[in-house]
């Protein structure tokens, strides 16, 4: 396997170091082949916010797997899951089910631009929207954790059609709008591809204006965000609504799951309603429906409160920490994600980002992992909290980390 991973941040390329081994995880906690537990804040990239092996998806499994776990022929629980997500989505009002984020995002460009006839779509520096070909050109995650401007093998015919601007810079889009036909302005609404980069207030919606006025369709990339930042998405959080919008990682409760969806004159457009082409082997597979189903039910917005709640707690004993021990350091969270960076100023973008003490990020890495807690293995990726993480798992992290944030400083 090319650097032994299924995934390249996966590798340590960010922090150094060999990466661990998983054996097993339970709750908020995972354990390695010789082991050793850890404090888990990364949940497999966002999609857990239940915890590990939690019983409501288990139990759900468990008793789907024996009707059999592939039909390739449409069930139930995919009617279900695309009801909920429906009614919990408002401005979604139909719904396409993929099996990931490249697949949902590279989905929903093609139908921007076979609705508006242009080819040209514009994303942002630093926003990770998957790996097709399109995204590839200054993206954020892995991409940006190795180092890679523009993934070779993306042909310069298919990069030349990818206009890029800085997170939050508004005036930058608008110029590029004004001078390009666009099919689409795609954007994590809170980037969570560089670290953890909220939107400037009136940000989003100057986008929406600015898609308004030039006749290109709005994306709001939400596989990371979703279910993340409020029950009802960015739209809940911050009143404004996309045209497409791209769902993955939490609907699928840690099974391979994401869909894209939006206005229903749109998503008519897509086979066999419509002529835009979209398929997949195991699109709607009865066990990823199962895990979401499991994981959305569950996930009431009583329970997203509690888990902010102690999200908060973290964030604050984080920065209550750095205080103490003289590290510049700004954080925050939305919802059940947070992150952080090692710089005195907020980070407004990508750049901002980047300008960061990645070295230290690294040192306090190593630290909290010798001390049984895993952060995301680079500093542009962001963190999350489960329902599982409660009180003593945050008390215990904020000990350990005070601890890890001592050693690096020394
Ligand atoms: P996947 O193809 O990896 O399922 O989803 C791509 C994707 C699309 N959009 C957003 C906002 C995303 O965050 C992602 C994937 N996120 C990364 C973590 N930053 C996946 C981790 C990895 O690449 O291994």
């Amino acid at each position: 396997m090319p650097g032994g991973v299924s995934s390249p941040v996966r590798a340590f390329g960010g922090v150094g170091g060999e990466p661990f081994v998983v054996a097993r995880g339970e709750g908020a906690r995972i354990w390695d082949v010789d082991g050793k537990a850890y404090l888990d804040f990364v949940l497999s990239w966002g999609p857990l916010v239940l915890g590990h092996a939690a019983p409501p998806v288990l139990d759900a499994l468990e008793e789907t797997m024996r009707r059999g776990t592939s039909f390739g022929i449409t069930t139930e629980l995919e009617v279900d899951l695309a009801e909920l997500i429906t009614r919990r989505l408002p401005n979604v009002e139909m719904v396409r089910f993929v099996s990931s984020g490249t697949e949902a995002t590279m989905s929903a460009l093609r139908l921007a631009r076979a609705a508006t006839g242009r080819g040209a779509f514009l994303k942002f520096d630093g926003c990770y929207h998957g790996h097709a070909d399109s995204f590839l050109v200054r993206a954020g995650s892995g991409v940006a954790t190795l180092g890679l401007p523009n993934s070779p093998g993306v042909p310069d015919a298919v990069a030349s059609l990818t206009r890029v601007a800085p997170f939050n810079d508004a005036d930058t889009v608008r110029a590029i709008a004004r001078d390009t036909p666009l099919a689409a302005i795609i954007v994590e609404p809170l980037v969570g591809n560089s670290g953890f980069i909220p939107p400037d207030a009136g940000f989003l919606q100057a986008l929406r204006t600015i898609a308004t006025d030039t006749g290109a369709l709005l994306i709001f990339d939400e596989v990371m965000t979703g279910f993340r930042i409020a029950p009802g998405g960015a739209r809940e959080r911050y009143g404004v609504t996309a045209d497409l919008t791209t769902l993955g990682k939490v609907i699928g409760g840690g099974l391979p799951l994401a869909a894209y969806g939006g206005r229903r004159d749109l998503m008519e457009m897509i086979a066999p309603q419509g002529s835009v082409y979209q398929a997949g082997t195991l699109s709607g597979n009865p066990l990823a429906m199962a895990a979401g189903l499991a994981t959305l039910h569950a996930l009431t917005p009583a329970l997203h409160d509690r888990i902010e709640a102690r999200t908060a707690r973290l964030v604050a004993g984080l920065i209550s920490s750095a205080a103490r021990h003289d590290v510049p350091f700004t954080a925050a969270h939305a919802g059940s994600m947070f992150g952080f960076f090692f710089r005195r100023e907020p980070v407004r973008s990508f750049a901002d980002a980047k300008g960061s003490d990645v070295a230290f990020f690294r040192r306090f890495f190593h630290a909290a992992l010798e001390r049984g807690v895993y952060l995301a293995p680079s500093p542009f990726e962001a963190a999350f909290m489960s329902a599982a993480h409660g009180d003593a798992e945050v008390d215990a992290a904020l000990e350990r980390l005070d601890e890890a944030m001592r050693e690096a400083r020394a």
